[in-house]
């Protein structure tokens, strides 16, 4: 049983359909994750997965019929088919001022150093970034919010750069937010957050309104290879589409390339109906390194969660031939 979490050779998979020149391409059988999949759920969606001995273990965002939005443990053989823990994650902290609930949505999950960390949005007299941590995926910590409030997409990298442990966000507003640059945020000790950086904002089309980033980014010899949502506001509302970035290895926040198209916009019908139409909204990838296989896992329509491929070559080709900074 592998412990890196690069080695996955479970990892879930199927070949670029024959006849797509596409660089991320969509599970056939998409969505992996129905809506009612638990018997309390609204919706499943914005979920995080990471290989966990030798089979995989996630934290989801389930809203359920209150619409209360909350996080679940989840577990899975292949990754594809989960099963879910039908009660919501119970954060073990001391200090009730922080650890008492008032929403918790779009989690992230690393494994880092000794344990799985895990990142999300928490409301604390409006959004901000909770982090916690996990060793087993039965017990979990609350640690701390990183960043005062107004904060969404908090994302972790995958090790410590040059000593401090470094954190994507976006800081936002308290609604829905009609605008939004990506920052970088680093820390000697995962509490305290500070050397806050610029990385990119928004630009035209389909990352116009905001952007944020997604899944855990990915190491390459080339930098870190980011995916990112990006929002336009059409007539009828956001659209959230996602894309491709590749960050410096040293300097985050440093943009090495950025692609000037989506990879993959809401197209189908799990993407366009739902709760939210129009809305494709990723928070993790798995990645196998020694096949260079990526699995991403995104949300359709705050609906259901489903299952998107590529290679890491594959999107850093494109990025050489179709940056736009
Ligand atoms: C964002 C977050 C996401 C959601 C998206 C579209 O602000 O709330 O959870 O997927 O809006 O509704």
């Amino acid at each position: 049983m592998s412990t890196n979490p690069f080695i996955i050779p479970n990892i879930p998979w199927q070949e670029r359909p024959a006849n797509s020149a596409d660089v991320i391409w969509r599970y056939s059988a998409n969505p992996i994750i129905p809506r009612d999949l638990i018997p309390t759920s609204n919706s499943i969606f914005n979920s995080a997965v990471v290989p966990f001995e030798g089979k995989f273990a996630g934290v989801f965002r389930c809203d359920n019929k209150k619409r209360e939005m909350n996080l679940h443990v989840g577990f899975s053989e292949d990754a594809i088919n989960w099963t879910l823990g039908h009660d919501p994650i119970e954060w073990l902290c001391d200090d009730p001022e922080i650890g008492s609930y008032q929403y918790r949505y779009d989690p992230r999950v690393v494994w880092l150093e000794d344990r799985y960390y895990v990142t999300w949005c928490n409301g604390y007299h409006g959004p901000t970034i909770g982090v916690g941590y996990t060793y087993d995926f039965k017990k979990f910590h609350f640690l701390e919010n990183a960043l005062l409030p107004f904060n969404r997409n908090g994302v972790l990298f995958p090790r410590k750069i040059n000593g401090k442990y470094v954190m994507l966000s976006r800081p936002s507003d308290n609604g829905h937010t009609p605008f939004g640059d990506i920052y970088i945020s680093q820390s000697p000790d995962m509490i305290h957050w500070g050397e806050h950086r610029f990385v990119m904002g928004t630009k035209g089309g389909w990352q116009s309104t905001k952007i944020g980033a997604g899944p855990i980014p990915i190491e390459t010899p080339e930098g870190w290879l980011m995916f990112y949502h990006g929002v336009l506001t059409s007539c009828n509302g956001f659209v959230y589409s996602f894309g491709a970035a590749l960050l410096d290895l040293e300097q985050p926040w440093k943009v090495i390339r950025r692609g000037a198209s989506y990879l993959l916009s809401p197209q189908t019908l799990y993407e366009c109906v739902g709760d939210v139409p129009n809305v494709a909204f990723p928070c993790a990838a798995l990645y196998d390194q020694p096949t260079d296989r990526i699995a991403i896992y995104y949300g359709g329509a705050d609906t259901v969660t489903a299952l998107a491929f590529t290679k890491s070559a594959d999107v850093l080709e494109w990025l050489k031939h179709n940056s736009e900074i």
